[in-house]
């Protein structure tokens, strides 16, 4: 499917950057156009793909290119108030084209965490296009800022949004790797499983003779409203053209082989470490996709995989399909999981919202009782004199 990709904030556009070059290897033709929205300049000049034109510095009035550090409710009213600015490098995308928005964000920071959400609120009032969020999640040793300014966010995101597609950096981050290698790893993990979920359903009639290739209405469909999350699972594969089998004759079997494979890749996808972790059975709707050279895609393979998830999430709307990619030497499945509701991270950010409120309510009303006890001593006092 056609997508609008804008990067906000910092991992926003490094995010957006890697989508590009991403989409260029697997010639996968999803992205339509590509922006990067930030306060601060020194980002936006740290991008390497993102064309010059459509990267757009919002808040020059308030914060002069230098960001808005942490301060994710001054990212909001900066992108509240250069929302024309914003606009105007949306203007330039042949929107009618376009089956969808992505806006790309951390939750844990300023500018993305506070300025993402308005910009959905605003697309959605402007366009009937389904406006999706890929919202990243901090790690939790990045201190208490992050995961508060995650928590307010992540819910204000999910409400502005169709869908709200989640990656949870906490739980893909390795020990003794550096911060910057780490994200560029991570990146790559993100891109590869949200792009090959996108380019699916980009395949044009005609390209391969696979009638079973996913169609970007039935992305659409399952990512229909809440919170999503992708498990992929590969292996390589022997792309001889099946030399082997040919010279055996041994073709009944290959095919039993194949199948299992993707019975397995299915399962391997949703049971192992997924972009947000959550329970799989809690899932409302669900997409699974064979990835990989076309004489491996094989669709008893998928169809099982398919039954095996429907069982797993006692779900009615599991939909399968394929993504024929001729040049690649692995075999895959995506899951893609929506409407998830049993997410142990979502509900710690929520707590964390909670407790934040209770203890600003908390020092609201020690501070109204140590008012009102001052006016009682000042009338104690005045009785002195
Ligand atoms: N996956 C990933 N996460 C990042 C990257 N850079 C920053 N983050 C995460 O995003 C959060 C927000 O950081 P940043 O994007 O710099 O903030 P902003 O520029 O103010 O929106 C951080 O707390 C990190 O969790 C990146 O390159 N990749
Ligand atoms: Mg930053």
């Amino acid at each position: 499917m056609k997508l609008a990709l804008i990067g906000f904030g910092q991992a926003g556009g490094k995010v957006v950057d890697e989508f590009l070059s991403f989409d260029d290897a697997i010639g996968g033709g999803f992205i339509e156009s590509a922006i990067a929205v930030n306060s601060a300049t020194t980002d936006l000049k740290g991008l390497e793909r993102i064309p010059d034109e459509n990267r757009i510095l919002i808040g020059q009035a308030r914060v002069k290119g230098h960001g808005v550090g942490a301060d994710n409710e001054l990212g909001a009213e900066v992108a509240e108030a250069d929302i024309d600015e914003i606009q105007g490098a949306i203007d330039r995308i042949p929107v009618h084209e376009i089956d969808a928005f992505l806006i790309v964000a951390g939750m844990g920071g300023g500018t993305g965490s506070g300025g993402a959400p308005v910009l959905a609120k605003h697309l959605k009032r402007i366009y009937t296009q389904p406006v999706y969020g890929l919202g990243i999640l901090p790690g939790t040793d990045e201190g208490g800022i992050y995961t508060l300014n995650a928590a307010r966010s992540f819910q204000t995101f999910v409400d502005e949004v169709d869908n709200l597609l989640v990656f949870d950096n906490d739980a893909w981050r390795s020990a003794g790797e550096s911060v910057e290698g780490g994200y560029d790893r991570i990146n790559r993990e993100i891109v590869e499983r949200f792009g090959l979920l996108f380019a699916a359903g980009e395949v044009e009639q005609g390209d391969h003779v696979a009638e079973s290739v996913v169609d970007s209405s039935e992305i659409i469909n399952t990512l229909s409203n809440g919170v999503s999350t992708i498990g992929y699972a590969r292996e390589v594969v022997d792309t001889d053209g099946g030399l082997l089998s040919s010279l055996t004759g041994d073709d009944e079997f290959d095919d039993g082989a194949a199948t299992n494979r993707m019975t397995s890749l299915v399962r391997k996808a949703a049971l192992g470490r997924l972009t947000l972790p959550c329970d799989v059975s809690s899932a409302d709707r669900g997409l699974v996709v064979a990835t990989g050279p076309p004489s491996h895609l094989n669709r008893k393979g998928v169809e099982r995989g398919r039954q095996w998830l429907e069982d797993e999430t006692a779900s009615m709307e599991i939909r399968g399909g394929d993504y024929p990619i001729p040049s690649r030497d692995e075999v895959g499945a995506i899951v893609l999981l929506s409407g998830v509701t049993d997410v142990p991270r979502i509900e710690q950010l929520q707590q964390v919202a909670i407790e934040a409120q209770e203890t600003t309510e908390d020092v609201r009303a020690s501070a109204d009782e140590e008012f009102s006890s001052l006016m009682d001593t000042g009338g104690e006092l005045d009785a002195l004199f």
